[in-house]
């Protein structure tokens, strides 16, 4: 029989547990990412003559690794996505929260890797009259989109199948997220220095690696070593003296600026939203995670 290995990523609660549950059943075990307490959960199910394994990663707003920050889970999702191991990502976004969820979803599309999005809780976005353009959205974002109820097991048939589709076809985003000129500058020049480090199967994830050593990703300085991440802090140096910026925010307003585009595009929101608390909260912590001041207006 032959096998698929998928990986499922998504922002705490955006219903990833329950998709999971429904992918895979009762047939799951659970470990611990290597020498982490982390939770490592893998289950499977059939789909024709495949074997899929579900690996469960943990739930994250960003795969950024913050120097001297706890990013465990981050740094375990990005390690694991760049490792090659699953044939495909699948990310689950909450429907209801997509313009938040989509920072993720735009670092995944980033890191060129065979992926599907599965847009979940389909049912509270109707009761708030969030109204999402899927055909438009799935054009934007380069990649098969799926909506879900999880809780109700409905559009697994769907999903199982496009995650076969794309585990077989290997179709990787060719969005690419258009940073300032002095970023694209320096990844076009860094880029051949990082290149003969990275072994033949990270060869397409070379950009989003360069950008992630530009933004002193701890893990991706990790890995690369020395030499080449002194390189890249003369260019961050550089950058931040004279855009005044530090390189992490500039690329993270980047990519709200590509979601702000694409959400106002195809989402729809007809009814008043009042924030729960639990957005609010989530506001801050993602906020945090990306070191953005911002001062939050409680209305
Ligand atoms: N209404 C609704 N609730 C859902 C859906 N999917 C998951 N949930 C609920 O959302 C909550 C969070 O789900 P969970 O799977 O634990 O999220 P996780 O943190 O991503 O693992 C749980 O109470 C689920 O029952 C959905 O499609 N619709
Ligand atoms: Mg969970």
């Amino acid at each position: 029989m032959r096998k698929f290995i998928i990986g499922a990523v998504g922002n705490p609660n955006c219903g990833k547990t329950t998709l999971f549950n429904a992918l895979t059943g009762a047939k799951q075990q659970v470990g611990n990412w290597p020498g982490v307490t982390v939770e490592r959960k893998v289950g499977h199910y059939p789909y024709e003559e495949y074997t899929v394994e579900v690996v469960d990663l943990p739930g994250t707003y960003s795969l950024d690794v913050v120097p001297g920050g706890s990013s465990l889970d981050e740094r375990i999702a990005q390690d694991y996505i760049l490792s090659g191991e699953a044939d495909l990502i699948v990310n689950i976004i909450d429907a209801s929260n997509i313009e938040r969820n989509l920072y993720l979803t735009t670092q995944l599309l980033e890191m060129k890797v065979p992926l599907v999005i599965a847009i979940n809780m389909m049912d509270i976005a109707q009761q708030r009259q969030i109204a999402i353009d899927i055909a438009t959205l799935s054009e934007r974002l380069g990649t098969p989109i799926v909506p879900l109820i999880a809780s109700k097991e409905k559009g697994i048939a769907e999903l199982k199948q496009i995650i076969n589709e794309i585990a077989t076809t290997r179709q990787i985003p060719t969005i690419q997220v258009r940073y300032p000129d002095a970023i694209e500058t320096a990844i076009t020049q860094l880029l051949p220095h990082i290149v003969p480090l990275l072994s033949p199967q990270k060869q397409a994830h070379a950009r989003w690696i360069t950008l992630k050593l530009l933004e002193n990703d701890e893990s991706i300085v990790q890995q690369l070593g020395e030499a080449v991440s002194q390189q890249a802090t003369q260019y961050r140096e550089k950058i931040e003296e004279d855009l005044e910026e530090e390189v992490d925010i500039l690329t993270a307003d980047s990519r709200y600026t590509f979601i702000s585009a694409t959400v106002e595009e195809t989402v729809k929101k007809s009814g008043k939203i009042t924030k729960t608390l639990s957005d609010k909260i989530d506001q801050v912590v993602l906020n945090r995670t990306l070191g953005i001041p911002i001062f939050l207006v409680v209305m």
